[in-house]
């Protein structure tokens, strides 16, 4: 496996993962996949990492699964493929991920944005599902994310038509949370990755699962859950601090306990 398909970066607290295959528009190949979500994972287990950015280029985030590789797979090797594992093992991320996209961000490329918890989107940016022009459909949750975040009307059109959804358009429909510049998108990105790494991490992480939760569950077993992970919450020492330098007038000590 080449480690350099995907480029390892840190800043701090924020960890940052750099999709690097450019001859082929970062095509999400095996071998990305594979050190994507080793790097995701030993991230999320080092205790020093409090938020991670996935990013590309400046003209491409990804351009999906790797077509080259997909043409000749067989169905029973299309229902036994290793790479379908990947996708769970990154969306069960503990750690906050953003995606930073500027480019292209098309197939299992939007995709990956999408299992991100918030995206940072350049100006330049295109997200799109166009697997239907291939003969396939989205096979990594771009039905059913576009479908919560958009409706189904919304969602329903780009996943039959293929069509292609500028960066403006991604925020207003409530897929981007922040529109860049052409020149200032990691910037920005690191900037919320920093805000993110700056709060408690246990606290963080517990939101992240009742925000996760909302999506997966009824209102009122959500309205359980979240009520649990607050519980939780208040048992940390990073609570008695934060509340304690609010009274105080004074910034926070999180120490992750
Ligand atoms: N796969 C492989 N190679 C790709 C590629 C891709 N997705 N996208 C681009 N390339 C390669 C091109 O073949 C070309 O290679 P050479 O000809 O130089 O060998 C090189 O990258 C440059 O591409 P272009 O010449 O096309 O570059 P442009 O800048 O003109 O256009 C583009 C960029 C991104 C608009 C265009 O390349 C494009 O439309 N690419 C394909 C986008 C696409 O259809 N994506 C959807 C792929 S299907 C699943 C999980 C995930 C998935 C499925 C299942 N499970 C968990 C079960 C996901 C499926 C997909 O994403």
């Amino acid at each position: 496996m080449a480690d350099d398909v995907v480029l390892a970066e840190r800043d701090g607290a924020v960890a940052v993962a750099r999709l690097n295959r450019p001859d082929a528009r970062n095509a999400l190949s095996a071998d990305l996949m594979e050190r994507l979500t080793g790097l995701v994972e030993e991230w999320d287990a080092d205790g020093e990492v409090r938020c991670i950015v996935i990013a590309g280029g400046d003209e491409y985030f990804a351009a999906g699964a790797d077509i080259k590789a997909m043409r000749d797979r067989s169905f029973q090797e299309a229902m036994t493929t290793p790479t379908a594992g990947y996708w769970p093992r990154l969306w069960s991320c503990n750690t906050p991920m953003i995606a930073a996209v500027s480019g292209y961000a098309l197939g299992g490329g939007c995709e990956l944005a999408l299992l991100c918890d918030m995206i940072v989107a350049s100006e330049t940016a295109e997200f799109g599902q166009p697997e239907i022009r291939l003969g396939i459909i989205p096979g990594a949750g771009g039905t059913q994310r576009l479908a919560r975040v958009l409706g189904k009307q919304r969602a329903m059109e780009l996943v039959i038509t293929g069509r292609r959804m500028g960066a403006a358009e991604a925020h207003a429909a409530g897929i981007v949370n922040r529109v860049t510049g052409a020149d200032d998108w990691l910037e920005q990105a690191l900037d919320l990755a920093g805000v993110v790494a700056r709060r408690p991490p246990i606290a963080v992480r517990l939101a992240k699962q009742a925000v996760k939760a909302a999506d997966e569950t009824a209102l009122s077993a959500g309205l359980d859950h979240e009520r649990r992970l607050y519980e939780l919450a208040m048992a940390t020492e990073d609570r008695i601090e934060g509340m304690s330098a609010f009274i105080d007038k004074r910034q926070p000590d999180f120490r992750g306990r």
